[in-house]
C-alpha cells in the first residue's frame, strides 16, 4: 500500500468517526421564548375594561366577542361553541366557549385553557351589603386568559407547527354562592362540563392538558394539587422542573394541595391528562381578594403574569 493510499484510508476513517457523534445522537436544541409579560398584563386590563363578565350579560357578550377576534388574529381557525347547562338552581346558565386552534390537524395535541366568565357574587365580602356585587375578577378569570392569549401572540409569531389547542371556557364561577343553605358541587365549571359532554370535534383527543386559574397575584403560589397529580402527574414534574430551570422555584412550589374542583377535573374525567396551575397557599387558600370586590387590576402582578406564562411556553416549545 503506497503512503497516499495509508493517509487517504486514516483521513477517511478519522472524518467518519468525527460525524458519528453528530449524527447519532444529536442533543435536542432548546428554543429559548419570548413570552412579553406588559403584553399579557394589557390583555387582562382590556377583558376587565368590559366590566364583570357575568354569564347572560352584555359585558360578558362583548368580552367574548373580544376574545374571539383576538384569537383569530392569532390562531389557525376558532370556533365558538353555544349552550346551555343547569346552574346551581336548576334555571338554564347560557354557555358559550371559545375555541383556538394552531395546526387542527396535527397531533399529538396540547391544550392549554382557562375560564373567561367571572363570578356574579362577591360572597367571600365580610360585609353583607357586598355579596351580591359582581366582581372585576382580574384575578379570578382575566388573567388565565391574558397568559393563554400573550402565548397565542407568540405561536403565531414563531409560526409553531405544533397542535395545540386554546379553549377559553365559559361559567366556571357561578358555582352556589357562600349564602344558599345547600351546596351543589357540580354547579362549578359549566363550560367545561358541557364540552365534555359535547366535544367540538369528534373523537377529539389531547396529549396534555394545562389549565391557568387566578395566575396574577403579587404573591402567588402554585401548589402540587392533588387531581393534577392523581390524573397528570408526569406533566405536573415537567412543567414544575421548567419553572425551576427558569428561577421560579418560589411561585411553583413543592407543596401538596388538597383535590380543587376546577375545569381540569371534567377535563380529566373526560380523558384528557391536565394539570391546574392554581394560586393556593396554606395562609389566604385562593388569594387574599378571591370572590371579593378587591379582585381588580390594582392586585395583577406582571411578573407572576411572565413566571406562568414563560413555563409554559417554554414547557410547549421544548417537550
Ligand atoms: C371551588 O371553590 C369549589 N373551586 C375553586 C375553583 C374556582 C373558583 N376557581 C376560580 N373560582
Ligand atoms: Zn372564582
Amino acid at each position: 500500500m503506497n503512503k497516499l493510499l495509508i493517509i487517504v484510508l486514516i483521513a477517511a476513517v478519522m472524518h467518519s468517526c468525527a460525524q458519528k457523534p453528530q449524527s447519532v445522537s444529536k442533543p435536542q436544541e432548546h428554543i429559548s421564548v419570548a413570552f412579553d409579560a406588559d403584553s399579557a398584563y394589557h390583555f387582562a386590563a382590556e377583558q376587565v375594561s368590559f366590566g364583570p363578565r357575568v354569564p347572560g350579560s352584555t359585558s360578558h357578550r362583548l368580552c367574548a366577542e373580544y376574545l374571539e377576534h383576538t384569537l383569530q388574529r392569532f390562531a389557525d381557525t376558532v370556533i365558538v361553541q353555544h349552550g346551555s347547562m343547569p346552574s346551581y338552581n336548576g334555571t338554564p346558565m347560557p354557555v358559550r366557549n371559545i375555541i383556538a386552534a394552531f395546526n387542527p390537524s396535527a397531533t399529538p395535541r396540547v391544550m392549554l385553557s382557562a375560564h373567561y366568565d367571572t363570578r356574579p357574587w362577591a360572597d367571600q365580602e365580610q360585609e353583607q351589603e357586598k355579596w351580591h356585587t359582581p366582581i372585576d375578577g382580574a384575578n379570578d378569570g382575566a388573567s388565565g386568559v391574558a397568559v393563554l392569549l400573550e402565548i397565542a401572540r407568540q405561536l403565531r409569531e414563531m409560526n409553531t407547527t405544533k397542535g395545540i389547542d386554546i379553549m377559553l371556557w365559559d361559567a366556571e364561577d357561578s358555582g352556589t354562592p357562600q349564602f344558599e343553605y345547600s351546596a351543589n358541587h357540580d354547579s362549578w365549571c359549566l363550560g367545561s362540563q358541557y364540552w365534555a359532554l359535547h366535544k367540538h370535534k369528534a373523537g377529539y383527543e389531547a396529549q396534555c392538558g394545562i389549565l391557568l386559574d387566578m395566575v396574577g397575584a403579587p404573591d402567588a403560589q402554585f401548589q402540587l394539587e392533588q387531581h393534577s397529580r392523581q390524573y397528570a402527574n408526569h406533566i405536573l414534574k415537567e412543567v414544575w422542573k421548567t419553572a425551576r430551570r427558569l428561577g421560579y422555584g418560589d411561585i411553583f412550589t413543592d407543596k401538596h394541595a388538597y383535590p380543587i374542583t376546577d375545569d381540569h377535573y371534567y377535563l380529566n374525567q373526560a380523558g384528557i391528562p391536565t394539570i391546574d396551575i392554581i394560586h393556593y397557599d396554606d395562609i389566604r387558600g385562593f388569594g387574599s381578594y378571591w370572590h371579593t370586590t378587591s379582585d381588580n387590576m390594582d392586585h395583577i402582578s406582571r411578573h407572576t403574569l411572565g413566571a406562568v406564562g414563560t413555563t409554559v411556553l417554554d414547557f410547549i416549545t421544548n417537550r
